[in-house]
């Protein structure tokens, strides 16, 4: 189950971009970032890997002034790509998110899921979210078929078991 929201109206007042955050802060939500490098010669999801429990709201936030990035699910139903979510779990898209624009969806199966950027697929724009940990009812491993990825995607991916261990993986800033 997925809603997508525009929460940075067009010339909008700042007051509306202040308190949303709060309001989405609550228990249950994770907050993720697409980022770029000032020149745009860098782009990834901030974290790239994520542990949460099962029913987490994730919310990705576009951070970066100079692109529009998706948040885009690996499954058969978008575009014809590989499953790389839990079989049976709702895939979802976020379709071209501008600067500030936000987008969030609710995983409830135990898995992993992988996800891209359309746009930016071919440079390693990938994340993993690892929802509840092996053992858990239903926990599906990470897909072992590389399918039609880049090589950049899947060099990209973090592994489950680092995921697990840190709770979160961050790409460094370019310095
Ligand atoms: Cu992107």
């Amino acid at each position: 189950m997925w809603t997508r929201r525009h929460l940075l109206a067009r010339g909008g007042g700042g007051l509306a971009a202040l308190a949303a955050p709060r309001l989405v802060r609550a228990a249950g939500t994770e907050v993720l970032g697409m980022r770029g490098s000032a020149r745009g010669e860098r782009v990834w999801f901030a974290p790239q890997g994520l542990a949460v429990a099962p029913g987490t709201t994730l919310r990705w936030t576009n951070r970066d002034p100079g692109n529009s990035h998706t948040t885009t699910a690996y499954h058969p139903d978008l575009y014809g790509r590989p499953l790389r979510i839990p079989e049976g779990a709702t895939p979802w898209d976020s379709g071209l998110l501008l600067p500030d624009e936000s987008f969030e969806v609710t995983l409830e199966r135990p898995g992993v899921y992988d996800y891209y950027c359309q746009p930016h697929e071919m440079a390693g724009m990938v994340g993993r979210i690892v929802v509840g940990q092996p053992g858990d009812p239903g926990w599906e491993e990470a897909s072992a078929d590389p399918g039609d990825l880049p090589d950049m995607a899947l060099m990209a991916f973090p592994t489950v078991e680092a995921i697990l261990a840190a709770g979160r993986i961050d790409e460094e800033e370019p310095t």
